[in-house]
């Protein structure tokens, strides 16, 4: 007999079905078994004979053979009368790390990451991963149909792209070669090289030093960068347009999913551009909160979401006007006051998600910048050189993936969104 999956026999109306999963749970009354078998579509019970489940433990990967019988008593009103039940993987534990088939999980973060194939059993820790393997789709999607060529850069690199110290040396062949804390570089050679618009979704590496609930080791960064633009502020537009498109399709294709998190995600979303210096004088003014120069830390970027949320009814602000101390060599000076950049950060419910900018494309200036900030011009040679033919007037700006996704759906840490965190603790699983 082919195989049914849990959602299609609740869905379906043959009389006969065969099943294959986890065992979830097992209840014995009597010379009755009740199973609850889970699949990676959902839960059903499976009612056996006692003699025929005398051998299942929790988790055991299973299949069970029987009638489809509509049950008002069962808990999904459908269950299967079995008339045989096989072990398909048998278990080798004394005890499972903790148990998954509560409502909640009663076991710490770090238990739960040390046994992540057991912790990502129960429907709404996988549910993270399939809201953001849709929030990639619109990305990609979206950026497509704006006219973007999807590329993939070298995560083994000579040079740092951030500054900073946030970088992981790796030995390549005998040379010092470090892993990508961005595809900065890389994005922009390519629009001019003629691509004009290209993305990116990869890794990312950050040396972080502290840990964090919103910092990890390696990240998803998911890059744009665009050529010809007239001035930041597309890029903003830009980026706004991504939300819109991101929250149409989530509530499309994830109504499930947000349902469980308890998410409803907006409409016509418009992202209020407020200069950083702005935000500073309202953290301060309204909640006695001085900040760092050049920025918000991250109580700031908290309180200044609760302000925007009351004030404004919105959840996301772009905070425009960083500091040159404050950005990467690479970043546009503001025409009105060079000592500020045409650059942005996108805080969403109290976290930056992106930062972005437009970029200096000219040869000179871009030299004569790095040099300013400190750096050794051939150092950057190749880059460089990519903006002695004709780089147009560009700029882009990179999404975190799981910081995304851990605020979509009002999750505590970045690493429940995150299958195998990498972090100063952590290498393995
Ligand atoms: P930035 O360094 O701000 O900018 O990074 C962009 C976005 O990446 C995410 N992010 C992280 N997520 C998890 N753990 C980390 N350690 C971490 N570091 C960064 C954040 C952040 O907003 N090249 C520029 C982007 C550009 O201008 O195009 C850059 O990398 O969501």
């Amino acid at each position: 007999m082919k195989r049914s999956y849990v959602a299609d026999v609740f869905a379906g109306s043959a009389e006969k079905v065969l099943v294959k999963g986890w065992v979830h749970n097992i209840n014995r009354v009597g010379k009755t078994a009740f199973v609850t078998l889970r699949d990676r579509t959902g839960m059903i019970q499976v009612v056996a004979d006692s003699a025929m489940t005398r051998d299942l433990r929790l988790e055991m990967s299973i299949e069970a053979a029987g009638n489809r019988v509509v049950n008002d008593r069962a808990p999904s009103g459908v269950e299967i009368h079995a008339d045989s039940v096989k072990i398909l993987g048998t278990v080798c534990y004394d005890m499972l790390p903790f148990e998954i088939n509560k409502p909640k999980i009663r076991a710490s973060l770090e238990t739960r990451l040390d046994h992540r194939t057991i912790s990502l059993r129960p429907a709404k820790s996988r549910a993270v991963f399939r809201v953001q393997q849709e929030i990639e789709e619109a990305f990609r999607s979206y950026f497509r149909d704006h006219g973007f060529t999807q590329i993939h850069t070298p995560k083994i690199i000579s040079s740092a792209t951030e500054g900073g110290s946030e970088m992981f040396t790796v030995d390549f062949f005998g040379k010092r070669a470090f892993l990508a804390q961005s595809p900065q570089f890389y994005k922009q050679m390519m629009v001019g090289a003629g691509f004009e618009r290209v993305f990116e979704i990869g890794h990312a590496y950050r040396a972080e030093l502290h840990n964090t609930w919103r910092h990890l080791g390696e990240y998803v960064s998911m890059d744009v960068e665009m050529g010809f633009i007239e001035s930041y502020e597309d890029l903003m537009d830009l980026e706004e347009g991504y939300i819109n498109c991101l929250f149409r399709h989530l509530r499309t294709v994830c109504a499930a999913e947000l349902e469980m998190f308890g998410v409803s995600l907006p409409d016509n979303v418009k992202i209020p551009r407020i200069p950083l210096a702005q935000a500073q004088r309202i953290v301060l003014e309204k909640y006695g909160r001085r900040s760092p120069a050049g920025g918000l830390d991250a109580e700031g970027e908290k309180l200044f979401s609760e302000y925007m949320r009351e004030e404004h009814g919105t959840d996301f602000v772009f905070l425009t006007k960083y500091p040159v101390s404050k950005r990467p060599m690479y970043t546009m000076p503001d025409p009105e006051n060079p000592d500020l950049t045409q650059s942005f950060d996108l805080i969403y419910k109290g976290l930056e998600i992106t930062t972005g900018s437009q970029r200096i494309h000219d040869y000179e200036m871009l030299k004569r910048n790095i040099e300013k900030f400190g750096l050794d011009p051939e150092n950057f040679r190749s880059y460089l050189d990519s903006f002695r033919y004709g780089m147009p007037p560009h700029g882009g700006f990179a999404i975190g993936l799981e910081r995304l996704t851990m605020k979509l759906l009002d999750l505590d840490n970045i690493r429940e969104a995150t299958l195998f965190p990498r972090d100063i603790k952590r290498l393995e699983p």
